[in-house]
Formats: C-alpha cells, sequence, structure tokens
C-alpha cells in the first residue's frame, strides 16, 4: 500500500556505533609510505631533547610518546594510511600552539595538524614521523551572540558539543555531517566540510566569519572578526578555510549559526530510477522553495549493505532509489501544508512510489542515522575505496554505471549516494581486501571520467594525501602554480601537513 508509513512511522532506532566499529583495529593498515610509495622528504628526525622541550612547554601528560598510545592518532578513521609519528602534543592555548611551531619551524621538524580524525582523504595522519599536533583540548566556547547568531570558540570544539550549545540558545550550527560526534570545527573549516545541509545554509566560505590562525614560523595572524560585512583588503580567513593544514593551522574560530527552525519534517521515499530523483529534486526545489533543507540520495544497494551490515530497519522496503528530503521552517501549518501539496502531487505523478514522513525527533533521527552510516558501514566487511566527486547533475548516476562495467570481473559491491542538491556524489567500492589491481583501474580513471564531465575530483573531503596526484584534473598549471606559491609564502620550510595538497613537483 502507497504511503503505509505517512506520519505514523514505526520503526526501530538503532544508535550508530561506527566509531566503535572501526576503531577496532583487527589488522594493522599497511604504511601510507609503502603502500603508495613515497619517498620521505628532508625534515629533522625527533631527538629526545625535542621530547624535553615539549614537554617543558605544553606537560609532559600533554606529549604522546608511547607506540601503542600513538597507534590511533596515527591511522585514519577509514584504515586506509598509516603514519610513524613518534609524538602527539596537546596544546590547550593558542600561544602553546605558536610555541610549537615556531620551536618546529627552527628545527625543520614537518607536522601533521589533527582534528578529529574524521578525514576521509588520509590528511589528518601522518605519512612518516611528522609531529602530530591535535586540538582535542582546545575546546573553549568563547562567546555566542544571540541577536546576530556569532558563535565563537576554539578549533578543537567537538561540531555536535557546538551544536547542542547552540540549540539551547535557539540557534544551530550551520553545518551537520555524519562525523558531529568526533569531528571539530577547527577540522571542518580546514577541510571546508559541506555535509547535508550545505543546500540550505551554504558553505564555510560563506558562514565562517573570521578565524585565528598560526603561521608555520609561529606568528599568529588574528582575523577573528564577527562582522558579516569587512571588505578591508584580501579576505584572509579564506587561506585557511579548505587548505587542509597546509597554510596554517587553525586556532580560534567565529561562525555564523542560523536559528533553530520551529518546525522540521523529514521525509524518506522510494524512487524507481535516478531521472525520477532527478525530476523530484526540481520539484522539491519549486514546490517548497525556502524551507528544503536536505535533498540527499542513495541507491538501493547503499541502504541495502547498511541497514544489513549495521543491523538497522530500512521503514520502506526496497527500491532501486532512496530520496531523503527534509525540511526546516518557522511555521509548522504552513510547512506541513507546502509539504502535504507536494507530497500527493509526486505521489499522483509516481515519482514518489513510496515512503515515510516525520516530525517526531527520534524518527527522524533514526532516518538520519541510516543515511549517515553509510560512510562506514561496510567497513568491517572488506577494504573500502571511496570517490567524493562533484558533477552536472544529469551525469550524476553515470559514474556508478561506469565503475560497475569496469570493474565488472571483480568481487565488489559499487554505491553511490550523496547530496543532490550540491551535485555531490559519494561512491564506495568495497572489496574483500585491499588489492593493487583494483586500484589500478579505479585510479586514475575515475578522475578522468570525472574531469569529462569538468568535474571536481574532491567536492567536499578534499585532497589530503590521497589526491595530490590527481588535482590537475580539477585545477590548471598555472592555479597550481600561484598554491605553490602561496605555500611558499606561509610556510618556507614545507613543514605544514607535507605530502599532503600539492602534488610533487617531479
Ligand atoms: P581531521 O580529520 O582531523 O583533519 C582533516 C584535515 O584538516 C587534515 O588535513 C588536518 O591536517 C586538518 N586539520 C584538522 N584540524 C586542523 C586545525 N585546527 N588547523 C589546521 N588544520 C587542521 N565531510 C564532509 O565534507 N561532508 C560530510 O557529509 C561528511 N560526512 C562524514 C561522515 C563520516 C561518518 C565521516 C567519518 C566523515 C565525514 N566527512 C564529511 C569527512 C570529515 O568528517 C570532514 O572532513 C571533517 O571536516 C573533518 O574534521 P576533523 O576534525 O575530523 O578533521
Ligand atoms: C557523507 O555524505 C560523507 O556521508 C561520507 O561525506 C561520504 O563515505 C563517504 O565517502
Ligand atoms: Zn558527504
Amino acid at each position: 500500500m502507497l504511503f503505509r508509513y505517512l506520519f505514523s512511522t514505526p520503526y526501530i532506532t538503532k544508535t550508530c556505533t561506527l566509531n566503535k566499529l572501526n576503531r577496532t583495529l583487527s589488522t594493522l593498515p599497511q604504511l601510507s609510505s609503502e603502500k603508495y610509495g613515497v619517498k620521505r622528504k628532508e625534515f629533522g628526525v625527533l631527538k629526545n631533547d625535542d621530547v624535553k622541550f615539549f614537554q617543558s612547554l605544553i606537560s609532559k601528560e600533554r606529549v604522546l610518546t608511547d607506540e601503542s598510545e600513538l597507534l590511533p592518532y596515527n591511522i585514519d578513521w577509514i584504515k586506509n594510511c598509516r603514519g610513524q609519528s613518534k609524538v602527539v602534543l596537546k596544546p590547550k592555548t593558542t600561544e602553546e600552539v605558536s610555541q610549537i611551531l615556531k620551536y618546529c619551524n627552527e628545527r625543520r621538524l614537518a607536522v601533521c595538524p589533527q582534528g578529529g580524525n574524521t578525514g576521509l582523504v588520509g590528511g589528518s595522519v601522518p605519512v612518516f614521523d611528522e609531529v602530530i599536533i591535535n586540538f582535542m583540548l582546545m575546546n573553549k566556547i568563547i562567546s555566542v551572540d544571540e541577536l546576530s547568531g556569532a558563535l565563537v570558540c576554539e578549533a578543537g570544539c567537538i561540531l555536535e558539543n557546538l551544536d547542542n550549545y547552540a540549540r539551547e540558545r535557539n540557534l544551530i550550527m550551520p553545518l551537520d555531517l555524519g562525523a558531529k560526534g568526533s569531528c571539530q570545527i577547527g577540522g571542518n573549516i580546514s577541510t571546508n566540510a559541506g555535509g547535508i545541509r550545505l543546500l540550505r545554509y551554504g558553505n564555510l566560505q560563506g558562514t565562517v566569519l573570521g578565524v585565528e590562525a598560526v603561521k608555520a614560523d609561529g606568528s599568529i595572524i588574528d582575523c577573528l572578526r564577527t562582522l558579516k560585512k569587512d571588505n578591508t583588503g584580501y579576505h584572509l580567513k579564506h587561506l585557511f578555510i579548505g587548505s587542509e593544514g597546509t597554510l596554517g593551522v587553525v586556532t580560534k574560530v567565529a561562525i555564523q549559526c542560523p536559528s533553530l527552525p520551529k518546525s522540521v519534517n523529514l521525509g524518506f521515499f522510494g524512487v524507481e530510477s535516478f531521472d525520477s530523483v532527478l525530476q523530484l529534486y526540481k520539484s522539491a526545489k519549486s514546490s517548497l522553495g525556502e524551507i528544503l533543507s536536505a535533498f540527499e540520495m542513495a541507491d538501493s544497494l547503499s541502504i541495502g549493505t547498511t541497514v544489513k551490515n549495521l543491523k538497522l530497519t530500512n521503514p520502506i522496503g526496497e527500491y532501486p532509489f532512496y530520496v531523503l528530503i527534509e525540511t526546516h521552517g518557522s511555521d509548522e501549518e504552513h510547512d506541513s501544508d507546502k509539504l502535504s501539496r507536494f507530497l500527493s502531487r509526486e505521489m499522483d505523478s509516481g515519482l514518489i512510489v513510496d515512503g515515510t514522513v516525520t516530525a517526531e525527533e527520534t524518527k527522524m533521527k533514526s532516518i538520519w542515522n541510516i543515511r549517515e552510516s553509510i560512510a562506514g558501514a561496510a567497513l568491517h566487511g572488506g577494504y573500502m575505496f571511496k570517490y567524493d566527486v562533484s558533477v552536472p547533475l544529469r551525469s550524476y548516476y553515470e559514474l556508478v554505471h561506469v565503475l560497475r562495467r569496469r570493474l565488472r570481473a571483480v568481487d565488489c559491491k559499487v554505491y553511490g549516494y550523496g547530496h543532490v542538491g550540491d551535485g555531490n556524489i559519494h561512491i564506495n567500492v568495497v572489496v574483500p581486501e585491499y588489492s593493487k589491481e583494483v586500484y589500478g583501474l579505479l585510479e586514475p580513471f575515475i578522475f578522468e571520467e570525472v574531469s569529462k564531465h569538468k568535474g571536481s575530483i574532491s567536492a567536499e573531503h578534499g585532497v589530503g594525501f590521497r589526491k595530490p596526484q590527481y588535482i590537475h584534473y580539477s585545477k590548471d598549471q598555472t592555479s597550481l602554480q600561484l598554491m605553490r606559491d602561496m605555500k611558499r609564502v606561509m610556510d618556507p620550510n614545507g613543514i605544514l601537513n607535507p605530502y599532503k595538497v600539492l602534488p610533487d613537483p617531479s
């Protein structure tokens, strides 16, 4: 029966245990340097005196050197990369960060800034023995202006904590993503993270009002303004938004928080084809207009694998494609009126085959949990190649078909899901274990395909360690040269997150 669950959704809530799952390190990932054949650059090598200096600067407890303690800081979330750092530092203040960087710069010790270590491109873990600067103890909220919505905090604040704090003040954080329980605002800014509501609230380049950052030589750049308008010269904060810790280290953040929506609805729909997904998107934009806050899609394999592996319940049964539509508004009656009209029209048109809509918080959480769990749901069943690209909407899902054809002789699952509203698709290729042959079939092939569509080889996760050699598919040589020039000005010794973002000129 069509829409059997409409406005009354009986299904199970299962909390996400992904973090635990992914941190269970049954087998150690191969060292990144060996797996990807990288040569160590000529940086200084950590000595006992360096450790002593760090201990005297920030106290012994905040300097980790024990090998087993270091392990989780050396391995990334998807267990794709493993570094060999011998020391993790946990500063508590900007001044400490400044002193650490000044020292490392003088000693030519390479550094890897690390937030919540949820990054998906290997940027957050070292490749060799870089000093890890972890921001987890820089977690103070400094101020919030309930009138303007400007929130100021330290870089190590966890996104979910900030959102909870904002909600108590009738505000929300302008970004939301599946890793919110672990990722830090400094990491979000450094990756220019997108997430599920970019469609509505825009990207961090727009919502970040100001940053405080520390340059490689230890000097502190104070751009921590809370003004919406400030055209006084170059917009230096943008140097740090999306530069993945290669131009400086973010220590404080000022961000514009939107008002807490008074009315929220979430729908989860079954759709027969990708073409219907696109038509539904077009219709949702024009019918829901200003209240549309998310439009996400996932194919049947994404949802099927996730509910099966994590023992979740799919509330609507099996369909070739699924769409999540969320509204944020200020008037419950107006919003549900609008939504009902849209839904009955699209059920009649046949674009929506089945679905469930709810305004109840626990049920909304449970639906979002399915969508947000896709990222890691297949991790314990094998090795995952992850791609995060943006292409024109007409070609959005084509890449999944192309890859399935190319990998037809390989034992693998290829599935696609993502932020339709932003033209951003995530493609996961899951194989029983890492294989160089599959890697060779996937890369650079997938990036060549993306560039045929004039797309981006990294829509929202960044370039990190995994993609510098492919950046030219999305950036011309003159732009790359300008990036290198900027890097030279900001970090002449190249100590900040080496082997990341910029391709080796050789
Ligand atoms: P890390 O992973 O620790 O670091 C990421 C990069 O930023 C590294 O290069 C690191 O060196 C640098 N960095 C970290 N902190 C600082 C700092 N203070 N100063 C300078 N550089 C720093 N991403 C999206 O864009 N959208 C999504 O929807 C999304 N969903 C996700 C869902 C899951 C389940 C997971 C695991 C990841 C997801 N991600 C998503 C990727 C990831 O969460 C984001 O990239 C996030 O912004 C990283 O934040 P982090 O604190 O974990 O940073
Ligand atoms: C998401 O949208 C994240 O869920 C993660 O960006 C995507 O798993 C991925 O590749
Ligand atoms: Zn995403």
